[in-house]
């Protein structure tokens, strides 16, 4: 589709989608008045940024229902958010809805390079989370013969992918990651597998990260965005020709880049926090819900042929920046730091607390399997290799980020594994005030 014909789909649908919560929902009514916008003289697309902003706050504070815009018997079904931040975010889908995020996640496994007939091995998480189920009918709809694995022990993945042999995968990066080191440990190779492509996200990683992934496990290693409360997966995938951003479907979700601080548009290439609003969805459509999500937007032409635009990876979340004696950083750029350094292994933890009045960030890693052999277990805190290693990684947070920084390097498997979204961050400070 040109970009004009998209323009055109965008604007009727916007139309659509501002009348049904005008008549539907009360708190995009109220919003919506107070903003002196009526849907009857509403213009489309050139006076989008005239619409208020949703936020997280607005889903909590209506939680359950208050937002649908459906009766509770035309909602097939309902997903949340785990709620770790608070009360959990409920989303209602109808049939149609249904519909729609199958299309937009079947669109996601052609760009990554499945195709009818793959088996397709799919250990996001089943149940209230949306990753699991969502791939799992984005993958029917295609004719992928799917394997529901879900979460779940490594050992059995691991049997299930040497005898039902799938050439696509889907999960998070740092549970894929962790099942081809169990893989190995089990005297297998993951690159010996039938693995082809791999579809992560649902947390953030980084291109390093990808390159780990990539030689691990020898296939494409694609990155794929989405959020409940747009949808879940399906917002947003890589092409695998290019893997040079990640392709929104524009036909269902509008998308903005603001700045943070002042609310407006940012220029296409600056990063800003990522804003969709919903074309198509019934049960809970949202009216430029701020995602919290920092990336860019370009709408070059990419080398796949794909007309809709692509946004970067996500930078961070604007709740994950850290902050530590006066200096911003996002935890993608310290796994970058990280993964920079052959002998330490991809895994990481960022523990903050505090020291007297100050914040003390303390950089949790773990050595490869190569490099604690070398070194040898006995004495392992005193050996003058390690403290060598954590002189260089501090020195290079404080080089390639300004960030004062505890390193600590310790023996393989130290640092926790997660079957779902890794815990990165661990703030203690306010339990030590
Ligand atoms: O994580 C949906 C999903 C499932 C996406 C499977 C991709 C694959 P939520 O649990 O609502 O939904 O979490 C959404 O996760 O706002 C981002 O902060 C983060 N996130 C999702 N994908 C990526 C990604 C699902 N590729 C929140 N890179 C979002 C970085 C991501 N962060």
């Amino acid at each position: 589709m040109s970009r004009e014909q998209l323009a055109e789909l965008q604007n009727r649908r916007l139309k659509e989608t501002l009348k049904r919560v005008y008549e539907r929902v009360p708190f995009y009514r109220t919003q919506l008045d107070r903003a002196g916008i009526h849907p009857d003289s509403f213009k489309g697309l050139e006076d989008l940024t005239r619409l208020p902003f949703t936020r997280k706050t607005d889903l909590r504070e209506h939680y359950p229902f208050g937002l649908f815009a459906v009766d509770m018997k035309d909602v097939a079904r309902l997903h949340a958010s785990s709620g770790t931040k608070g009360k959990p975010t409920v989303v209602g889908y109808t049939r149609r809805d249904l519909e729609s995020w199958a299309e937009v996640c079947a669109r996601t496994i052609v760009a990554a390079g499945g195709k009818p007939g793959d088996v397709f091995h799919n250990a996001y998480g089943y149940g209230l989370f949306t990753g699991g189920l969502g791939m799992h009918y984005g993958a029917e709809k295609l004719g992928l013969t799917v394997v529901p694995v879900s979460g779940g022990t490594r050992s059995r993945q691991m049997t299930l992918i040497e005898d039902f042999r799938p050439r696509g995968i889907a999960g998070t990066p740092s549970f894929i990651l962790s099942l081809g080191e169990a893989m190995i440990q089990a005297g297998k190779d993951p690159r010996a597998s039938s693995v082809e492509y791999g579809i992560f996200g649902a947390e953030p990683w980084t291109e390093e990260m990808r390159r780990e992934l990539e030689e691990m496990w020898g296939i494409h290693a694609i990155d794929i965005y989405g959020l409940s409360e747009v949808i879940g997966p399906g917002v947003a995938i890589e092409c695998w020709q290019a893997k040079d951003g990640l392709h929104i479907a524009e036909d269902h979700f509008l998308v903005e880049v603001i700045d943070p601080n002042t609310g407006e548009p940012v220029e296409d290439g600056v990063t800003g926090e990522l804003v969709f609003t919903t074309l198509t969805k019934e049960a809970i459509p949202v009216i430029r819900y701020r995602t919290g999500d920092l990336a860019s937007v370009t709408r070059e032409p990419c080398v796949c042929g794909r007309t809709h635009a692509r946004m970067s990876r996500i930078k961070g979340r604007i709740d994950d920046m850290l902050i530590i004696r006066g200096v911003n950083v996002f935890p993608s750029e310290i796994e970058a730091v990280i993964l920079s350094m052959s002998v330490i292994a991809p895994h990481y933890r960022l523990v903050v607390d505090k020291e007297g009045q100050l914040d003390r960030l303390t950089v949790e890693t773990e050595v490869t399997e190569e490099f604690f052999a070398a070194v040898g277990s006995s004495a392992w805190e005193d050996a003058e290799a390690v403290k060598q290693l954590i002189r260089t990684l501090e020195h290079r947070l404080k080089e390639e980020l300004g960030l004062t920084a505890r390193a600590s390097v310790q023996p393989p498997g130290s640092v926790p594994r997660s079957e779902g979204k890794a815990v990165r961050i661990i703030d203690k400070r306010q339990a030590s005030q």
